[in-house]
């Protein structure tokens, strides 16, 4: 058995490691497409769960300092600024596969996030409820913040033992410690999942993005993300046909299904969706993160759909838990113009990738939409590189 000292000095190594590991600077990759820059580190890993939430630090019953309970994963963050500093509320996942909310906090939003004490300690309102992830944190005009979740419980009138319920959870907060819990959203599709409040009221009522969906993982009928309206947020139930607004088509990265991302970003030409797609492949299912916007005034109508992916799985990010994915809930959108979106890779680690409103339009209201068939696709790219030799004189 370690003495006092050997168990003293291993207390020490690891709390140096784990300081090391949290104020680390971050630093962008030499990666280049104009529209957004990506960074060497993740900003979030299980490693960075603090070391009290993992260890017992206490020599008498727990001499060897053995892990208790371990962390698996820090992933699917929802994001917020507040009084000028970065919070993410994390999707931390302990090694026993339940996932829970915890709040980090940084200074500049790229690197340095340390977590609070303790994590998220959610009113037990639903007994059924297993497990929850995925919070979209939205400011609303209202004056709460709002987290909207999934809240997922066993599927009982099934025979399947992993046949399961994905709801929409509804959490509300002035300060991100203090915690009040709403009803889960009620729609007409038995499962939800992806759920997004948007910042402002539409027609006086509080305005969903739902990705209705058959069953816990298929989509099914499920034709989108939609778009739906609610009264009453304590009684918050879907009044309207949920209509779809950036829909699955054959053969693009939507195909399988997708869902709204990060809560919607409001520019002077309009509401700018960050959202994941998800096609079939050989190797699996593959997540990537696409763009689209609606109308300012009208958040139902879609108005642009730039063609193709705007994050993909890189390098190291292809692979994890869950490999060849990217999933984003989270993106910050500063006064100043600056944006930080918050992605994790592989269903295992949060990254940033930053850009500025002025990109991100230009991005969104400039990029050709999918031309849908291949050789509609090669005439988009002749009409480019036609323009391009005539600009080059060539
Ligand atoms: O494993 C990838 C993602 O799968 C789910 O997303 P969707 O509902 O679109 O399939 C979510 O469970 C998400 O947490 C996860 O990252």
């Amino acid at each position: 058995m370690p003495t006092i000292e050997e168990f003293n000095k291993r207390v020490q190594l690891e709390t140096e490691k784990y300081e090391k590991l949290i104020t680390r600077r971050n630093k962008k990759t030499e990666d280049y497409n104009g529209i957004y820059d990506r960074y060497e580190y993740p900003v979030l890993t299980a490693a960075h769960a603090p070391l009290i939430w993992r260890y017992d630090f206490n020599y008498e019953t727990n001499p060897y300092f053995m892990e208790r309970l371990g962390v698996n994963a820090a992933l699917n963050s929802g994001a917020i600024e507040l009084n000028g500093k970065f919070y993410l509320v994390v999707r931390v996942e302990g090694n026993d596969r339940k996932s829970f909310f915890a709040v980090a906090e940084s200074d500049n939003g790229i690197d340095n996030f340390r977590f609070w004490d303790y994590p998220v300690l959610l009113p037990d309102t639903n007994p059924e409820e297993t497990n929850v992830y995925d919070m979209r944190l939205t400011k609303h005009e209202d004056g709460w913040i709002y987290g909207v979740f999934c809240s997922e419980s066993k599927d009982t009138s099934s025979s399947d033992l992993s046949a399961a319920n994905a709801q929409a959870g509804i959490v509300r907060t002035k300060d991100l410690k203090t915690w009040e819990r709403l009803p889960n959203l009620k729609s007409k599709s038995p499962q939800q999942r992806n759920v997004v409040l948007h910042p402002e009221f539409v027609d006086g009522k509080y305005a969903f993005y739902t990705r209705p969906q058959d069953d816990f993982i298929q989509t099914g009928s499920g034709g989108g993300v939609c778009f739906g309206l609610v009264e009453d947020i304590n009684n918050p139930v879907i009044c309207t046909e949920e209509k779809v607004i950036s829909p699955r088509v054959y053969h693009t990265l939507t195909e399988v299904k997708n869902g709204a991302g990060a809560v919607p970003i409001k520019t002077p030409k309009g509401w700018i969706h960050i959202a994941h797609g998800v096609r079939n492949t050989a190797a699996g299912l593959r997540y990537v993160i696409y763009v689209f916007a609606t109308d300012l005034k009208d958040p139902s109508k879609l108005i642009a759909s730039p063609s193709g992916l705007f994050i993909a799985p890189h390098g190291n990010e292809r692979v994890g838990d869950v490999s060849n994915v990217v999933f984003t809930n989270g993106a910050i959108a500063r006064e100043n113009g600056d944006v930080y979106i918050y992605y994790a890779s592989s269903d295992t680690r949060m990254h940033v990738a930053t850009t500025t409103i002025d990109k991100l339009m230009d991005y969104t209201f400039n990029t050709p939409s999918d031309a849908l068939r291949s050789v509609d696709c090669v005439k988009q790219r002749y009409e480019l590189i036609e323009k391009n030799l005539k600009h080059l004189g060539k």
